[in-house]
């Protein structure tokens, strides 16, 4: 089995979403490993997002992450689920994100836009050791 980690965003708690977007996960055929609702800490954020460190967005995007309780989870599957996941959460830009999708149902923003999926297998890892150290 494949796993990879998965972000359901403080936007998406406060709306009252983290049921249907993880039923979405689960109604797929994912499993869910490990999931735990915790508020990241600034030091964590800042790890996570360590690629846009130089960004414009870069404070905005950490506020926002930090600013209540995250759902935080690793799904699992068969070979390229951080795929599957990203196809169900749909592209970055709500703009361009196609209806049925999480960001193309719910999303209107970049900032604000309910979940965050790992962009492939090396990231699945890196990801899952920093939130949930036990299980790697
Ligand atoms: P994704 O979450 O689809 O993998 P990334 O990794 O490019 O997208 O960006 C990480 C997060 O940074 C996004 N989820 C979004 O919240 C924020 N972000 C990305 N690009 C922008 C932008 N142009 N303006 C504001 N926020 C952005």
């Amino acid at each position: 089995m494949n796993r990879t980690f998965v972000i359901i965003k403080p936007d998406a708690v406060e709306r009252g979403l983290l049921g249907e977007i993880l039923a979405r996960f689960e109604r797929k055929g994912l499993r869910l490993t490990a999931g735990e609702l915790r508020r990241i800490d600034r030091a964590l954020a800042e790890r996570h997002y360590a690629e846009h460190g130089a960004k414009p967005f870069f404070a905005d995007l950490v506020a926002f992450i930090t600013r209540s309780p995250a759902f935080l989870a690793v799904l699992e599957g068969p070979e390229d689920t951080w795929k599957i996941v990203r196809t169900i959460m749909g592209v970055t830009n709500p703009a361009e994100a196609a209806p049925g999708t999480i960001r193309g149902d719910y999303g209107t923003r970049t900032t604000e836009n309910l979940v965050h999926g790992s962009d492939g297998p090396d990231s699945a890892s890196r990801e899952i050791a920093l939130f949930f150290p036990a299980l790697s």
